[in-house]
């Protein structure tokens, strides 16, 4: 089976490392495809930025790599253009910060999210509500690293998410910590070490929740809002994007 790993942002770098986490878990048969947009911002850190990079994510379920693919993942945890995507695509379509939210209510009754810029929070908020779990997540806390830090982070820096993230299961009184950038997917395994509590990394969990839908032979519904998207013109730079 073939997992397109779509990561919205243009960090090769970072599409890099979030294969690698998806490799880390794929099963034996599962080839990972990792893409990013030929446009759009290098790391996507509030609004604009992720207006862009939905623009991106339609570019990038257009090509041969996306029509070839027996499920997507977007890798970055604003899920932007998870709607697009599934619109244009029939196989299954999953988003990280979908992925990890719904994973961590499996495992605590509680959780807590630790994410990057401060200014990000909301976007995390939102999708909470989006998705109908604002029941399960206590808390969402930012640590004000730029997303381009994690690319290269060292100790101090996993040091100052777990001190974020213990701070987080305390005053929120959650069981759980959900990591909110897909940059942070490395360090998931050290951090639950440290923590002693579960840490999700929805890169990982959306992979293999997308292996086991499409094993399943689920696929995105074509009834209502998810059909192909209506074919019209497109004008100006958009227009190569037309459905
Ligand atoms: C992200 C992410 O996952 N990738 C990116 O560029 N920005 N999200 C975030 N909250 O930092």
């Amino acid at each position: 089976m073939k997992i397109l790993v779509l990561n919205p942002n243009t960090s090769a770098v970072m599409t890099a490392s979030i294969a690698q986490a998806a490799r880390a878990v794929a099963a034996p048969g599962t080839e990972i495809v990792p893409v990013h947009p030929s446009f759009g911002p290098v790391s996507i850190e509030g609004h604009y930025d992720e207006a862009m990079a939905a623009a991106g994510v339609v570019e990038q379920v257009r090509t041969p790599h996306a029509q070839d693919a027996d499920a997507v993942v977007i890798a970055c945890f604003g899920d932007p253009g998870l709607d697009a995507a599934r619109e244009a695509l029939a196989v299954p379509v999953l988003g990280i910060a979908e992925a990890a939210f719904h994973a961590a209510s499996f495992l605590a009754t509680g959780f807590s999210v630790v994410t990057t810029m401060t200014r990000t929070c909301v976007i995390a908020e939102r999708l909470v509500h989006r998705y109908g779990l604002e029941r399960h997540c206590r808390g969402i806390h930012g640590t004000d690293f730029p997303v381009l830090d994690l690319e290269d982070c060292g100790d101090e820096t996993v040091s100052r998410i777990e001190a974020a993230a213990r701070e987080a299961l305390a005053s929120d009184r959650s069981g759980a910590i959900v990591l909110g950038c897909a940059g942070m997917a490395a360090l998931c395994t050290q951090l639950q070490q440290r923590l002693g509590v579960p840490v999700i990394d929805g890169v990982a969990v959306a992979v293999k929740f997308a292996e086991s839908l499409a094993a399943l032979g689920l696929r995105t519904s074509k009834q209502g809002d998810y059909a192909a998207p209506l074919p019209k013109a497109y004008t100006g730079w958009a227009g190569s994007l037309r459905w």
